[in-house]
């Protein structure tokens, strides 16, 4: 399967926790809040997942990761995609709270802090209702997504564990 990797900045002080969302310009997802990322190079093996992270955080925001945590690992399956379209995604998922420079709007990405309680989930992926919350708690999680035709979540399975 395809693999590809989301970062999701965090910053947070005694008051509240902003999480840094980017609107897709182009592309996968285009027109949705989403963090940041994107393809994997799959013969690199770990290694290649952390870089992609790295390499696509400073395309689409211009910002330099300084420390990342991984947090989930999602697949994503569009059965009634055909499977020469290759949606099907492995999709590695990070928390950053440590970093270099001010996130900037690229031709990629629009980049803007939300408040927790602020998260725009009706114009996200359907499928982030059903993790973020987890994952910014401090959860660790294994999950499958399936969606309909309509690119909506059509059953999933969470399975919440102790490392990743
Ligand atoms: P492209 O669109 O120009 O082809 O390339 P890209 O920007 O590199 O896109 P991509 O490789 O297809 O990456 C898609 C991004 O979207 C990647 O960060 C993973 C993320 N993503 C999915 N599915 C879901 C989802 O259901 N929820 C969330 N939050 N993110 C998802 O691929």
């Amino acid at each position: 399967m395809k693999k590809a990797t989301l970062c999701l900045l965090i910053k947070e002080n005694q008051e509240d926790r902003k999480i840094l969302l980017a609107m897709k310009k182009r592309g996968f997802g285009v027109g949705k809040w989403n963090g940041v990322g994107g393809k994997v190079d799959t013969e690199k093996g770990d290694m290649g997942i952390v870089d992609a992270a790295i390499r696509e955080t400073k395309e689409e925001i211009g910002v330099q990761i300084k420390e990342l945590e991984k947090v989930a690992i999602f697949n994503f399956y569009f059965p009634s995609v055909p499977k020469d379209k290759n949606w099907n995604q492995e999709v590695h998922v990070f928390l950053i709270r440590n970093w270099e420079g001010e996130p900037v709007e690229t031709e990629e990405m629009a980049p803007r802090w939300f408040k927790e309680s602020d998260i725009p989930f009706n114009k996200m992926w359907s499928d982030d209702k059903l993790w973020l919350s987890h994952v910014l708690s401090g959860k660790k999680l294994k999950a499958d997504f399936i969606f309909n035709e309509e690119q909506e979540v059509d059953r999933h399975n969470i399975k919440f564990v102790k490392e990743i």
